[in-house]
């Protein structure tokens, strides 16, 4: 095993064996697939066509899962996430940091899910993805630019990130695990 996925390995094991679900959000080509494919150590990503989009899930340890879908542009079948809401512990977000010309429609779907009454205790943390790419905007300019400073009363983070080489997946990764071992510490579910 390298050293990038033994350390990922220790972060994903710090989630803890209490069934901890995590949801992977963005718009599409953020890169949602990609760290998917990064995380799941050992296992096939499952792509599960559900009507009008696809599922896709993984669990990389006992006790932790992983659940992605596109976001956005997708209103008829808005009623079907409300099923994965539902007992969610952790929200990774991810945004294609140099995708500029949709920033907006990426916060616009941001808030719509945080304030999804299912999501409302939940943590997230902002993968600012694809930084590698010299028209990304960097952590500071995205914390303007979606607005995160509105948010409160919610624990959240933000992480620069490349998939492609696995850069800011794990501090991502630790990040998540340490919010929702918090937070389920404050509610105990
Ligand atoms: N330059 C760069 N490209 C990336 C990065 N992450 C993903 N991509 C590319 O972006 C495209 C969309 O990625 P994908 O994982 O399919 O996005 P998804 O639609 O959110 O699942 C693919 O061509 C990826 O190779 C990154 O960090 N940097
Ligand atoms: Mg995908």
């Amino acid at each position: 095993m390298g050293l990038f996925l033994s350390h990922l390995y220790n972060v994903i094991a710090s989630f803890g064996t209490e069934n901890s679900r995590i949801l992977m959000l963005g718009l599409d080509a953020a890169g949602k697939t990609t760290i998917l494919y990064k995380i799941k150590l050992n296992e096939n990503v499952q792509t599960i066509p559900t009507i009008g989009f696809n599922v896709e899930t993984v669990s990389p340890a006992p006790g932790i899962s992983f659940t992605v879908w596109d976001v956005g542009g997708q209103d008829k079948i808005r009623p079907l996430w409300m099923h994965y809401f539902q007992g969610t512990h952790g929200l990774l977000y991810v945004i294609d940091s140099s995708d500029r010309e949709r920033i907006q429609e990426a916060r616009d779907e941001l808030f719509g899910v945080i304030n999804n009454e299912n999501m409302s205790k939940v943590p997230f943390v902002i993968i600012a993805n694809k930084s590698d790419l010299p028209t990304a905007l960097n952590c500071s300019e995205l914390i303007e630019e979606l607005n995160l400073h509105s948010v409160s009363k919610r624990r959240w983070y933000i992480q620069s990130a490349c998939a492609i080489n696995g850069d800011g997946i794990c501090e991502a990764m630790q990040q998540m695990a340490k919010m929702v071992k918090d937070q389920r510490k404050y509610t105990s579910t």
